[in-house]
């Protein structure tokens, strides 16, 4: 058995979601690195101009698609697009999201709410949109984006927390109900890694000095680094491809060590 092929994305195709740029970026150039067709989607002109750019720039013909992953209508119309133009999807990842960090007891419900639509309802009507095309071809793969916060908490990321909690059950369901028709879902879940999303938490202090949760975050790891987003391809790639064809409702953690470590004494 040729393993290497079993790792091969050749003649698939991908929808990454919200992979303008970040994680979903490095993940749909895994993928095409892999010799996956790519789509992708994103909200706003300017990082669907931007996008397109990155990705022409490193030789990959990957398709755009504007679309808000809250919106039904909108995901349906994308993923009917998207098999008119490339074929039926074969690999999903739930890759878009936000988070808000707020104080519990300070955020309206009306925050809760978005943060929860985007991290947890969207996967739920993207994977709906896109389950039935692999019933009918008899195979598929789904990765959700889950995260540290799929197993742990801390202040001000109650809604977070409680979506991707959320995820990574909605990623067991999906495996536990779709596994029959050769649907592997499994989750991804980076650490800390440093992309848009997080640059907040690693900003250089007014008097020069590391962020505070800069530092806390490296004692907190026994790699004692941010991830890149170049951490997750390998591991993406894995989940979508062959290789996994018998991995279903796993949580595959790929954070430096940070959830077996109990973190370097001060
Ligand atoms: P990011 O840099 O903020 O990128 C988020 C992406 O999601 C953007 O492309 C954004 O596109 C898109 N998006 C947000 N809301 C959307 C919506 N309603 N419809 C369509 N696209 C939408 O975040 P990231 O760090 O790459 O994170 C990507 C995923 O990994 C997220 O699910 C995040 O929770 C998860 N994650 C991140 C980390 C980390 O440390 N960075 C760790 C664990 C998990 P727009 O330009 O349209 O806003
Ligand atoms: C935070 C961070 C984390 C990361 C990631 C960790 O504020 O704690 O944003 O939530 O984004 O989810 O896995």
């Amino acid at each position: 058995m040729d393993i290497m092929k079993s790792f091969s994305l050749e003649g698939k195709v991908a929808l990454v979601t919200g992979a303008a740029y970040g994680i979903g970026f490095a993940i749909a150039e895994a993928y095409a690195n892999a010799g996956a067709k790519i789509a992708f989607n994103c909200r706003g002109k300017e990082h669907m101009e931007k996008a397109l750019a990155a990705y022409a720039e490193k030789g990959i013909d990957a398709k755009g698609y504007f679309c808000d992953v809250t919106d039904e209508e909108q995901v349906v119309k994308m993923v009917a697009d998207i098999e008119n133009e490339l074929g039926t999807i074969d690999i999903l990842v739930n890759n878009a999201g936000i988070i808000k960090r707020i104080p519990m007891h300070e955020m309206s419900a009306d925050e809760f709410r978005q943060v929860v639509d985007i991290d947890l309802n969207a996967p739920f009507i993207v994977s709906k949109a896109v389950i039935p095309g692999m019933m009918k071809k008899g195979h598929g793969k789904i990765i959700n984006v889950c995260s540290m916060m799929s197993e742990l908490g801390r202040e001000t990321v109650s809604a977070y927390a409680a979506a991707k909690g959320g995820l990574k059950m909605l990623t067991k369901n999906i495996a536990s109900e779709y596994g029959e028709y050769n649907i592997q879902c499994n989750g991804i879940g980076p650490g800390y890694i440093a992309t848009p999303q997080t640059a907040p938490l690693r900003e250089t202090q007014p008097d020069g000095s590391r962020h505070p949760f800069d530092k806390f975050i490296i004692g907190k790891t026994p790699a004692a680094r941010w991830g890149d987003p170049e951490d997750l391809m390998g591991p993406a790639v894995f989940l979508a491809s062959d290789a996994s064809n018998f991995v279903n409702g796993h949580i595959l953690y790929v954070d430096g060590g940070i959830l077996a470590y109990i973190g370097k004494q001060p």
